[in-house]
């Protein structure tokens, strides 16, 4: 396979750096643990320091959350960047204790009984030895996103659009391809890239390539029905990924609402003037990287205070990961896929 010899690292720039507050943890993890000395001199200061920032703000989200189901998802995550990158998990357990530990000073006295938790989940989870997970297209019915996974990784772009068109004339309804076939092929190429197997580039041309593959249905999708059931979607702040919100925003389009998709990281004040000037009656907000949430839980309450009245579903993949953590973003609800996302949105708008 493909490898990219990535470090652990991403470009998030973005981010907030704790970049003092990294440094004393660093300092403190150096000083108590020979790995961790041995990762400095190989990695550098500023890398290990970059790596503690990113535990660091997930740990926070985890307790600002109070989301064990986020916490154990992200230990399993960053284990498996790790291990694939050849760069040893030892260090993990004293980062994150160490982190941990610094936190203390500033938490409050729940805060602090849920951070000795998580210290707890991590040492459970990783005293089990590491295993690569396994493909998330197995079994018969996945023959066909096995092929058209195969394409997207080594076939062109007219190869790809072919073979959706293709599956339509065999009469698989178009609900079908996109969550039977896209999206779990979407989210095998992010278990490949996670595991080093391939490129972030090659995880950029197979999502360009399966939207267009999506787009080629708009001609049967929309409609320009006359209905006062007016949707907004949309993702916001720095959040990119859009293919999942799209499906949404489709969905409903079939379900006779007409839809606004407005696209990826869309300013609040945009949103909201949308929301007015199209009368929406309801919005969908798609959050994928966890610590996009915070940015989320604003809109939301921006949201509510410009438009009373209307309703709001979030969904993505951290609300998969963590299905109570809708509430504490003061949403009204939430779904699964695309599918249950138009039956929540009904549901809710009273339809
Ligand atoms: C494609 C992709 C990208 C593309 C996005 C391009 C684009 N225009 O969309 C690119 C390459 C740019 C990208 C960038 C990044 N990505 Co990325 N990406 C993915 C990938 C492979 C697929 C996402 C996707 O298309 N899913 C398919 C859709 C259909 O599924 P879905 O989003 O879950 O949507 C369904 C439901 O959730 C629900 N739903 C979704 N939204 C809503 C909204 C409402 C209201 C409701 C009710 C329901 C609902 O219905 C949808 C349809 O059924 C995922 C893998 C994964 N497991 O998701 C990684 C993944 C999300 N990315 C990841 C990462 C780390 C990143 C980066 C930080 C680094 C990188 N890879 O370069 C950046 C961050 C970018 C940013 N600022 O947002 C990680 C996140 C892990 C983590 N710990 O945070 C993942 C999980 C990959 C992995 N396995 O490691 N990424």
């Amino acid at each position: 396979m493909y490898s990219r010899g990535a470090t652990f690292t991403m470009d998030t720039h973005y981010l907030p750096l704790k970049t003092e507050e990294s440094r004393k943890i660093l300092d403190q993890c150096v000083k108590e643990n020979t790995l961790m000395r041995e990762r400095v001199n190989k990695l550098g200061w500023t890398q290990c320091i970059k790596e503690i920032n990113y535990h660091l703000l997930h740990v926070m989200l985890s307790i600002d959350f109070k989301s064990i189901p986020l916490f154990r998802y992200y230990l399993k995550w960053s284990r498996n960047m790790i291990e694939t990158r050849n760069e040893g998990t030892g260090c993990l357990i004293p980062c994150l204790e160490a982190i941990i530990a610094y936190l203390h000073k500033s938490l409050t006295a729940p805060e602090e009984k849920f951070a000795s938790r998580l210290h707890a989940i991590s040492r459970e989870i990783l005293k089990v030895p590491w295993m690569e997970p396994r493909t998330l297209l197995e079994g018969d019915a996945m023959e066909k996103a096995n092929q058209y996974l195969e394409i997207l990784l080594h076939g062109t772009r007219s190869n790809a659009l072919n073979f959706i068109m293709s599956l339509l004339n065999e009469k698989m309804q178009i609900k079908k391809i996109m969550l039977d076939i896209i999206q779990p092929v979407q989210m095998e190429i992010g278990r490949l890239w996670e595991l080093n197997q391939i490129t972030t580039a090659q995880e950029h041309y197979a999502t360009a390539v399966s939207m267009a593959a999506i787009s080629q249905f708009y001609p049967i999708i929309l409609n320009d029905a006359e209905t006062d059931k007016v949707l907004i979607a949309g993702t916001v702040g720095n959040e990119i990924h859009e293919i999942g919100i799209r499906m949404v925003a489709d969905f409903f389009e079939m379900d006779g609402w007409n839809t606004y998709y407005l696209g990826s990281a869309v300013p609040i004040d945009a949103f909201i003037k949308e929301i007015k000037v199209r009368h929406g009656i309801l919005v969908a907000i798609s959050v994928t990287i966890p610590l996009h949430l915070y940015e989320v839980k604003t809109i939301i309450s921006s949201i509510r205070k410009a438009c009373p009245s209307v309703k709001i579903l979030v969904g993505g993949f951290p609300l998969k990961v963590d299905k109570e953590l809708w509430k504490k973003l003061d949403a009204d609800g939430f779904a699964l896929d695309a599918a249950a996302s138009v039956k929540a949105g009904n549901q809710l708008v009273g339809r």
